[in-house]
């Protein structure tokens, strides 16, 4: 619309540009600076790493994670079922480190394959977030991964089913941890 729009006023400029009598040429600079101030910046394609925990995989939900990804609209750029090594685990919850859920994450995450996935699409990062929920699946509000298809189990750590980057500094450092080669 604000493109339409822009180019509507382009044209009104270089009409009026010529009912007062200026050359071509100045009619066509006016067109062309109206073109520049009033496009708006398109926003950055990101992409993100969603990865399926291994309760989501066992659980069958694989399929639907990636559903629901494609149904808001998003690309799936790369999709791998891996078992995670805890070396891979010790880089990409480095932030973790120290954290009283920190081992039983790790060896929750080392319990079976991850479906591991990068994402394309403008606001992929936040997106995800959107569609995944809150942390604990108890809080995560139905509508979300976490609150339609997760629950607490009672166990030593929260098992809810998805993880997604959380700032395009944690995406760039996952993807390459997740995929080395892409
Ligand atoms: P994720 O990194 O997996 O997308 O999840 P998140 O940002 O929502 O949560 P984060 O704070 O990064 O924690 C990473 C994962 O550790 C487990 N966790 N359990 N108190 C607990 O039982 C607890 N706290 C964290 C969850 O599996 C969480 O997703
Ligand atoms: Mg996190």
């Amino acid at each position: 619309m604000t493109r339409t729009i822009a180019c509507w006023k382009a044209v009104a400029g270089a009409v009026a540009g010529r009912a007062e009598g200026r050359s071509g040429a100045d009619r066509l600079s006016a067109m062309t600076d109206v073109a520049d101030t009033t496009l708006p910046a398109e926003p950055a394609i990101e992409r993100t790493l969603v990865l399926v925990k291994p309760d989501g995989v066992r659980r069958g939900l694989s399929g639907e994670v990636l559903r629901r990804i494609e149904a808001k609209g998003y690309t799936l750029v790369a999709v791998e079922l891996k078992q995670a090594t805890t070396e891979l685990l010790a880089a990409h919850y480095a932030e973790h480190e120290g954290k009283p859920f920190y081992q039983p994450l790790v060896d929750f995450m080392l319990s079976g394959p991850t479906l591991a996935v990068v994402a394309e699409g403008q606001g992929v990062i936040p997106g995800f977030r959107s569609l995944a929920g809150a942390t604990n699946p108890t809080e995560a509000a139905p509508g979300t991964i976490r609150g339609d298809l997760g629950r607490d189990w009672g166990l030593k750590v929260q098992q809810n089913l998805v993880h997604g980057s959380d700032s395009p500094e944690s995406a760039a450092r996952e993807i390459g941890l997740w995929f080395p080669n892409l």
